[in-house]
């Protein structure tokens, strides 16, 4: 049992296990320290160091990183066409609700006192780097997610950068998904490129894309002058369900994310007692069969849980609490329930939405926040690669109005290069403002 607080109002009975780490290793020194090295390192000697590390932890030996234009085609000519069309469905449908969400970001110019304007501007990021994980399965829909929304908002330059291991498939993702520039660079060297620049890698504002441990520890690192997402962790998937749940689909969704990690952490949230007794069952009858149980039968084992809730609010609570990366609703009212619900990295409402759609191609970000993170932000989206800056212009009237609070809030604390400041239009409108 863990020692974490419940929610106030949790009445349910609980097995809880600890939600995973961020990673086995990530918090170690070693992992911090080696980090550490290969930022200072590629910080310094660029390209040269790049290459040394490729050879030491990808066993790859290459003499120019980015990919040319005959490779991207290459990769993309070797695609099935079935796949080429799948991924050309994904990348369509993420666009698609991206340009939509733009829409919704929207410039602002008010005049908030007479005379006096203020404002926002939406300004896209002028370079962003997508980190793209090799991993355990290749995730042909990864690169979709980090380039496709960059490319919708602007940015100048959208750099991709993957393992040089890392499948052809992957390199074709990226092009397809508008990638201006994709280098074979992987793990903290990669992140190091693209935050400081080397001799072949642009410098660019901003990371954003999951990773391992090292990425994971890069991005941390580097963050300051250089945006990140967020930390991405082990993928998460919890179900709120009440006697209306069915426990085969929800075992099935459970084992999807199940199979991407031994740290993958998965639940169920009922009220129901018999559901959560039968879907517990299902998770064993449907693991015999799946050819991934290994993994995903040591995930439900660490970290898989079934909560039962005395009631409703419990249910909403606990689930509050969790704030899954991926939350399913599987109630009679779910469009309902839905909005009753306030920490999650994506929701899906009904018994049709399953996270699996999402993953792949419905055009929902699955760049998701992990690790109780829903609970202050939502996942990767196109607002991720633009800024809100404000301006502001006074009119003469407006300076009568505020010059006079700032100079004396400025004199008060002893700033007198502030107070001079504020005083100077006032004194040198002084036929205007002569009551100052
Ligand atoms: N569930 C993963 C994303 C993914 N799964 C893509 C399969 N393909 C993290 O949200
Ligand atoms: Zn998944």
């Amino acid at each position: 049992m863990s020692t974490e607080q419940f929610p106030a109002g949790f009445e349910g009975r609980v097995r809880y296990t600890k939600a995973p780490g961020r990673s086995s290793v990530a918090d170690t020194a070693d992992v911090v320290g080696l980090v550490q090295e290969i930022l200072r390192e590629v910080q310094n000697r660029g390209d040269a160091a790049i290459r040394e590390y490729s050879q030491r932890f990808d066993k790859a030996d290459l003499d120019q990183f980015e990919v040319s234009a005959a490779d991207r085609q290459a990769a993309v000519d070797a695609l099935e066409k079935q796949t080429r069309e799948d991924t050309e469905f994904a990348i369509e449908n993420v666009r698609r609700f991206a340009q939509a969400q733009l829409g919704t970001i929207q410039p602002l110019e008010i005049e908030a006192l007479p005379g006096l304007h203020l404002g926002h501007r939406v300004i896209p990021i002028e370079r962003v780097g997508a980190y793209v994980p090799g991993g355990r399965f290749p995730l042909l829909s990864a690169p979709i997610m980090t380039i496709v929304p960059g490319k919708v908002a602007g940015c100048d330059e959208v750099v991709a950068c993957l393992p040089p291991n890392a499948h052809q498939a992957m390199i074709a993702g990226c092009h397809l998904s508008g990638a201006d520039r994709i280098f074979r660079i992987g793990g903290a060297q990669a992140i190091a490129a693209m935050a400081f620049g080397t001799e072949s890698v642009p410098q660019v504002n901003k990371i954003v894309g999951p990773g391992n441990a090292f990425v994971n520890e890069a991005k941390r690192q580097v963050f300051g002058p250089v945006g990140i997402d967020q930390l991405a962790g082990p993928s998460e998937i919890f179900v709120v369900a009440d006697s209306t749940g069915k426990p085969d689909l929800i075992a099935t969704d459970l084992l999807a994310q199940a199979e991407h990690d031994v740290r993958t952490r998965v639940g169920l949230i009922t009220t129901d007692e018999k559901l959560a007794l039968a879907t517990a069952d299902e998770v064993q009858k449907q693991l015999e069969t799946l050819s991934t149980a290994k993994i995903a039968a040591e995930s439900w084992a660490n970290y898989g849980e079934i909560t039962l809730c005395a009631d409703e609010a419990a249910m909403i609570a606990y689930s509050d609490f969790i704030a899954a990366e991926h939350l399913q609703v599987h109630t009679a009212e779910p469009r309902e329930f839905a909005k009753k619900l306030r920490n999650y990295g994506s929701l899906f409402i009904g018994e049709n939405a399953s996270v699996v759609y999402s993953d792949k191609c419905v055009g929902t970000n699955h760049t998701l926040p992990t690790m109780h993170a829903g609970r202050y932000t939502g996942g990767l989206w196109v607002g991720s690669y633009v800024k809100i800056a404000t301006h502001q212009w006074l009119d003469d009237s407006a300076v009568g109005l505020v010059a006079g609070p700032a100079t004396r809030q400025s004199a008060s604390e002893g700033l007198e290069g502030h107070r001079r400041a504020a005083a100077a239009r006032v004194d040198r409108k002084a036929a205007t403002f002569a009551a100052l």
